[in-house]
């Protein structure tokens, strides 16, 4: 449920928002970026499918030695639809989901069988202290005591814990600037923005970069500044 990196000490960290099977535009943006998959790494906010032409690239980018994610609530939700527990179809199709309950029962399981591996949350080692990542938000006022809760129910976290780390919007729906303890800065997507919003230390970072008009924004880990990328 929770997954630890160490410090990269070779090449560069990033965070990137939610991709939605927008992988050839995530291809094209880390050219510019100058991302170098031999150092470094690429940590992305969950909901990697949906809404985009690539949504079944996923399997071959998480494959990808360089390449980790959390699990969004897209994720989450493929994972249900595979598993035949409830889901509300007409949402799951205006959300994007056609192109997955198209798939062969086989397929499904196949992307839901890696969709299960992502954890719920990602702790990175950075130069200057711990950066966590999760994809909506940390529901715990203390990362510490968060890490303590994933690890210690492992996957039998329940449903009212996990849905909030994939789901909330009350923090930027509140502006609410309260920082998480214990942790130098948390990372979310989930929410789209028209820029990057900063409350206390958690980095709202999904911009849209799925959308016609959005943008996607690269968040270097050590550093904490964000780059634009139409
Ligand atoms: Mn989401």
């Amino acid at each position: 449920m929770i997954q630890r990196y160490t410090r990269n000490k070779k090449g560069r960290d990033f965070a990137i928002g939610d991709i939605h099977g927008c992988f050839q535009r995530l291809r094209g943006l880390l050219n510019e970026a100058g991302f170098d998959p031999a150092v470094d790494r690429l940590f992305s906010v969950g909901d990697l499918v949906d809404r985009g032409d690539d949504s079944e690239q996923v399997l071959s980018w998480l494959a990808l030695p360089w390449f980790h994610a959390v699990r969004g609530n897209h994720e989450d939700t493929a994972i249900r639809y595979a598993a035949k527990k409830s889901v509300n179809i007409a949402m799951y199709s205006a959300n994007g989901g056609d192109w997955f309950m198209a798939l062969t029962p086989e397929r499904q399981q196949l992307f839901a069988a890696a969709f299960e591996q992502l954890p719920l949350a990602i702790e990175v080692e950075t130069v200057n202290g711990l950066v966590g990542i999760v994809h909506a938000d940390c529901p715990l006022a203390d990362w510490g005591e968060f890490r303590a809760l994933l690890e210690s129910l492992g996957d039998s976290v329940q449903q009212q814990d996990r849905e909030p780390c994939m789901w909330s919007r009350h923090r930027i729906t509140a502006m609410d600037r309260t920082e998480v303890a214990g942790i130098r800065a948390v990372v979310v997507g989930h929410t789209p923005l028209e820029q990057p919003v900063i409350l206390g230390n958690v980095y709202h970072i999904d911009t849209g970069g799925w959308m016609e008009t959005g943008r996607f924004s690269l968040l270097n880990l050590d550093l904490l500044n964000i780059k634009a990328y139409a």
